[in-house]
């Protein structure tokens, strides 16, 4: 049983304009799918084979093929579950409540959201995780996730790629606006659902 590149639930346009067509296709289409078909190559026929994603990710000493590509095909799933139309707006639920008690409020948890991305050096991903009772803000280099050995911990339920490859066909270097942006699109309905399973 290998892995498989996941349907996603919106057209490449369907994010315009705050990720254009070009980079969704290139970006789904290309990397995705890259790290997918290496990620099958270097589990073939070893002891990952047959485990879940998130077993592989969890598993200590990982090489860096099954490292990089495992983040690659974890990550990017995630990512496009937890982006979406007409997304974005204050988040409610759950989600809100926790939100509250450890940020205080949307706007603050979108600075120290912001402000994780922003400040990850070179390529890799923000994320919000379910961590021992509490919301946490982490970031991780390249395909890194918080699931791997040595991270940030937790169950991720929002991750932001802020490899260029995410944003530079329309956004450059101007990686802030790409962040802004992100935020129109969050798919809170699923963020709160993993939130859900995370407290179960
Ligand atoms: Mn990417």
């Amino acid at each position: 049983m290998s892995f498989e590149l996941p349907k996603l639930n919106y057209s490449y346009d369907a994010l315009d304009p705050h990720i254009d067509a070009k980079t969704m296709e290139i970006h789904y289409n290309k990397h995705h799918n890259g790290y997918t078909s290496k990620l099958n190559s270097a589990i073939n026929g070893t002891e990952y084979e047959g485990k879940s994603i998130e077993e592989i990710c969890k598993s200590p000493s990982l090489n860096d093929a099954v490292r990089n590509n495992g983040g690659g095909y974890y990550n990017h799933c995630l990512f496009w579950s937890v982006i979406c139309p007409n997304g974005g707006g204050h988040p409610t639920g759950k989600i809100m409540e926790h939100i509250n008690i450890n940020y205080g409020s949307y706007d603050n948890f979108k600075l120290e959201f912001a402000k994780a991305a922003s400040t990850r050096f070179g390529s890799g991903w923000a994320w919000l995780c379910f961590k021992n009772g509490s919301l946490n803000i982490c970031s991780t280099a390249n395909q890194d996730n918080p699931l791997m050995e040595g991270q940030c911990g937790g169950f991720p339920l929002l991750a932001l790629d802020v490899w260029e490859h995410a944003y530079y066909l329309n956004y450059q270097n101007r990686r802030p606006d790409y962040i802004n942006a992100f935020f129109n699109i969050i798919n809170w309905e699923e963020v709160n659902r993993r939130l859900e399973t995370a407290l179960s």
